[in-house]
């Protein structure tokens, strides 16, 4: 019933290019979705897992981030073409058995992209590869195990690095990060330093939680909502119900983007009759094409154009009670935003001073706004200050603890929140430290340990002995994919707790080990205790628990906890002071000590088991208060700020097609934009591309330079293709090697994915990239 793994490769010659699509969703989404589970896994298992996707007692969508009602009534099927796709990659019947790696030369293997790689199957049994060998080879558990200890033991805590990509589990999350601190250090980079740690960093400082501050519900009370850098349609898709449903009560749903992504225009809603029959609702009312960083200068002129507004007629527009009863800094935010450079704006955003107006109004109309972000925002170098922005705007209105009002950061990874919420971080604080210390009686470093850039850096410096990896593709997800991937074979132990194959295995470090676990959606029931459960914690802060049901693959997979403990005793010895193996058996004994260590999980084992599993508390949304050190919410100041391509140059962003998940491709279709069978593409405006002299579908090479250097990725092509004008538009992996490593957001650190300046030249046929830096 499973269709073979492909045995053919991307043939990039292959591309077709159609025109972008006005709606998203549809009858041919839930048609994509089934044929892919079928094919992937067969009937059986694709129907027994759609039909407990994100419901009470099932398991959590290992898609996105966002959350399931917890009021209403859940669809019956509560997931859409993109959920289906992600759930059918993970129950994929298909293996990857010791006989696959022996007929795979290591060699061979780096040859293949992330798709050929990802679509072989699931991993069914420890495998290690050593130094000077060519194949990888089975291994028993316990000797890897043995061979992790040997590792870790011969070199110092702070040569390690543990990493974890946010589809690990809260308990999970939370035995990892104890793992790498009883062992000594807090190098607990993560994804999240790569996508929204920008939020963060804006949101702590200012409203004293690093977290969103709206709930589901609110979407049915705002009377505005904007949708700021974000592609709902491929990578929220059931967010387009909540914005379809508001618009429908009234509400203006305004998207800003540089690019008309399809979900904008238009959702056929697979749930509804209408929808199936190909009927599109509308999702935003109003769409602003701006230009890539546009967004600090857009969020400042609307600040002065509410406080303008205010000025007329007092009250109308501001808050001024909120303002002076939880707020600080207003006046220095008034006087900053009194004046306004329009020439300057216009130039930054792309945008004229009437359309900006016009949004504007609405704004200052509004008693209940919501802006929504996602990486169009995060990924840039003055991506704080934009954020902060964002948030000056709020508490200019009041916008905080009311129906229908906050902030809204679109997370990705469906537990990358539970992860830093159980620990993973590599700059705790001393609160954490002080409780885990207190809870297991450990010692627990205070020296900050590397984030996702550092844990580059430290890699080209040869500072990495081993880097455990939970989860994720950490090679192809960073930064300077050449650098980084010479630095990890540079290791001396790199170790892989994945489900299926890809490039980070192929690029691993001197001794190599693949660790096989359990996903989502698989039964985890080999303990005395019985079949166990975990949780996540959704992009609104509500925990709930998620429990596969499917049969493993293979015998040989262990749960993640399984592993973390068994890699714990082997490295910190049988008699460490943590009871290791109590966690594994029995996941209550591991949610009693999270309940102990971390405010707001107080008697986590009795609410987890509550049917929609409960809210972490949430000091803005829960009683418009504010935890930062001077107790209020701050307005900040920021200087105007905006990317700027110097002649015959252009800001590339990067971002995903509608058929990956990240580094994972499902297929070669991104279909609402009209790019199919082909991924090395650069979209750029019709009047870019005359202006520079090319044509369309010509091949180019891209150079992308960064303060006097200069990187170079070969044989892309152009495709004439909507976007705003000067700016172009890449896929997230393959303009990777184009990010220079130094090229992060101020304060956060995250790399400018979506912030390149490049050019382009003719073709040369030269393989490979260049590097001067
Ligand atoms: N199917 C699917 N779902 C996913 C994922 C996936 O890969 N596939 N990934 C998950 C993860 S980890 C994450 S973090 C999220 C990512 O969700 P998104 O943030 O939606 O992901 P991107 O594809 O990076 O899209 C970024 C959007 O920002 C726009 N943009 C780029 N630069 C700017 C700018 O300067 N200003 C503005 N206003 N817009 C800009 C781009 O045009 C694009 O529409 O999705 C999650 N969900
Ligand atoms: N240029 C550019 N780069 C980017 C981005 C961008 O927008 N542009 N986005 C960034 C963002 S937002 C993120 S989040 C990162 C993503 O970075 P990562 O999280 O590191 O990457 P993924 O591709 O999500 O990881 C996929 C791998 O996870 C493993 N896996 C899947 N499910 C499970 C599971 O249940 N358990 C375990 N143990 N393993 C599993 C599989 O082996 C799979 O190959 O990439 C970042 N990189
Ligand atoms: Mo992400």
């Amino acid at each position: 019933m499973h269709r073979p793994a492909p045995t053919e490769d991307i043939n990039e010659d292959d591309l077709k290019v159609t025109d972008p699509k006005r709606a998203a969703a549809g009858p041919k989404a839930v048609l994509v979705s089934m044929e892919r589970g079928f094919a992937e896994a067969g009937v059986s298992r694709t129907l027994r897992s759609m039909l407990r996707v994100n419901q009470h007692g099932g398991f959590d969508c290992p898609g996105c981030a966002w959350p399931e009602s917890i009021t209403g009534a859940r669809k019956p099927a509560e997931f859409c073409e993109n959920g289906a796709k992600a759930i059918a990659e993970e129950a994929s019947a298909r293996t990857v058995t010791p006989e696959w790696w022996a007929e795979h030369p290591i060699s061979v293997l780096r040859e293949k992209t992330e798709y050929w790689l990802g679509s072989q199957g699931r991993i069914t049994t420890p495998m290690i590869i050593r130094e000077g060998e060519t194949h990888y080879t089975p291994i028993s558990w316990s000797d890897a195990f043995s061979t992790i200890a040997e590792h870790v033991n011969a070199t110092t805590p702070e040569r390690c690095v543990f990493y974890t990509s946010g589809r690990t589990a809260n308990e999970t999350a939370f035995m990892y990060q104890l793992l790498a601190r009883s062992l000594g250090t807090n190098n607990l980079p993560d994804c999240s330093n790569m996508c929204h740690e920008s939020s963060g960093s804006a949101l702590n400082p200012t409203i004293g939680i690093g977290k969103g501050t709206v709930s589901l519900e609110d979407f049915e009370h705002a009377e505005v909502i904007f949708v700021v850098g974000q592609n709902p349609g491929t990578n929220h898709p059931r967010m387009l119900s909540a914005l379809a449903d508001a618009r429908k009560r009234g509400a203006r749903v305004v998207a800003i983007n540089p690019l008309p992504e399809a979900g904008f225009f238009g959702f056929k809603d697979p749930q509804s009759v209408s929808g199936m029959l190909g009927k599109s609702a509308p999702v935003s009312s109003d769409f602003l094409q701006i230009k890539v960083g546009g967004d600090l200068a857009l969020f400042q002129a609307f600040g002065h154009l509410i406080l303008e507004a205010d000025k007329l007629n007092p009250g109308s527009a501001v808050d001024h009670e909120f303002i002076a009863s939880v707020t600080d800094g207003f006046e220095a935010y008034k006087e900053a935003r009194a004046t306004l450079d329009w020439a300057a704006t216009e130039e930054a955003t792309g945008l004229t001073r009437e359309e900006i107006t016009e949004i504007a109004g609405l704004l200052i109309k509004s008693k209940a706004t919501i802006i929504c972000w996602a990486l169009g925002l995060t990924q840039q170098p003055h991506s704080v200050p934009t954020l902060k922005e964002i948030i000056n705007l709020l508490l200019l209105q009041g916008n905080f603890g009311k129906p229908g009002a906050g902030a809204c950061p679109v997370r990705g990874h469906s537990n990358v929140q539970g992860d830093r919420t159980m620990g993973i971080w590599e700059k705790p604080t001393e609160q954490l430290l002080k409780a885990l210390d207190q809870e297991f009686g450990i010692d627990s470093p205070r020296e900050h340990g590397y984030d996702s850039t550092e844990t580059l850096h430290a890699f080209e410096k040869d500072e990495v002995d081993v880097f455990v990896s939970m989860g994720g593709n950490f090679a192809l997800a960073n930064s300077e994919t050449e650098i980084l991937e010479a630095g990890m074979q540079r290791a001396k132990l790199t170790v892989h707790i994945s489900t299926k194959p890809n490039r980070s295995h192929v690029v691993h470090g001197m001794t190599s080990l693949i660790l096989p676990t359990l996903g989502r959606t698989d039964k985890d029931d080999k303990h005395q205790a019985g079949a166990q459960f975990l949780s996540v914690e959704d992009s609104m802060s509500v925990i709930h628990s998620t429990q596969g049901r499917l049969t493993p693959v293979s015998d040989h997979l262990l749960a993640e906890p399984v592993i973390v403990a068994r890699m714990a005793t082997a490295i910190l010895g049988e008699d460490h002071i943590v009871d290791w193996r109590a966690m594994a058996e029995d996941y209550d004994v591991i949610r009693d000590h999270i309940s102990r260590v971390l405010p707001g999980f107080e008697d986590f084992n009795r609410r987890i088991r509550q049917k929609n599993g409960f809210v972490l508390p949430n000091p803005p949304r829960d009683s418009r208060s504010f935890a930062t050190d001077i107790g209020k919410g701050r307005f900040t100041v920021s200087p105007f700020e905006a990317l700027h391509a110097p002649d015959g140059h252009l800001i590339l962003q990067t971002m995903r097609s509608h058929d990956q998940y990240n580094t994972t491709f499902y297929g070669v279709d991104d279909r609402y934009r009209g790019i199919k069978d082909g991924r090395r593409v650069i979209l750029i405006h019709p009047e870019d591309l005359r202006e520079l002299g090319f044509e369309d579908r010509e091949l180019v090479d891209v150079i992308s330079t960064f303060q006097g250097t200069e990187r170079r990725a070969n044989r892309f092509r152009l495709i004439s293709y909507p976007t705003a004008k000067g700016c172009a538009a890449a896929y997230f992996p393959e303009a990777n090697a184009l990010v220079h490593r130094d090229l992060v957001a101020r304060e956060s650190n995250t790399p400018g994915f979506k912030a390149m300046t490049v050019r382009f030249v003719e073709h040369t046929g030269q393989p490979g990239p260049t590097l001067n830096s």
